[in-house]
């Protein structure tokens, strides 16, 4: 038989438990929903040893504002990205397709949403929409271990207003 004390705390514990589980829900959607941060929108597939056939790497204006980037990671560098810089003028809307040419690498932008995982035969597309004030140099850095020249697999993004 619990006493008076022991069913108290029961429901205290109850009380913590469920509160932090609602805690950790409610952070989880306000980062998804409110800041934007999302799993890639769409996995395309491609042959590693035609590449050429399935991407172009550069930089393509679909329309005034809307910008496709195609970049090839690879072993230790984004092209384009580190080989030049991504340089984008007024984007309102960023569509980028990027896969890997070897091995699993990490695409992501500093300091924005924009993060995905880079596999050899799949294409990720990650469409982003860049606030409307946000200009500068970001850096962009691969954040998967890919061997020995990792840590400096880096590159840069240009906006200009
Ligand atoms: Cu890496």
């Amino acid at each position: 038989m619990m006493s008076q004390e022991e069913v108290r705390l029961e429901y205290l514990w109850v009380i913590v438990v469920v509160s932090m589980l609602s805690a950790f829900i409610v952070s989880l959607v306000y980062v998804g929903v409110a800041k934007g941060f999302w799993t890639p929108e769409e996995v395309v597939t491609c042959d590693v040893k035609k590449l050429d056939e399935f991407i172009e790497p550069g930089i393509r204006e679909l329309e005034p504002g809307v910008y496709e980037v195609n970049i090839v990671a690879r072993r230790w560098f984004f092209e384009p990205g580190s080989t030049q810089p991504i340089v984008l003028e007024n984007p309102r809307k960023i569509i980028f397709r990027i896969t890997s040419a070897d091995y699993i690498h990490g695409f992501e932008i500093v300091g924005t949403p924009v993060n995905v995982m880079i596999f050899p035969g799949y294409i990720a597309e990650v469409e982003w929409i860049p606030p409307k004030n946000l200009q500068g140099e970001f850096l962009v850095l691969c954040n998967e271990y890919c061997g020995i020249g990792h840590s400096n697999m880096r590159g840069i993004l240009i906006i200009k207003r």
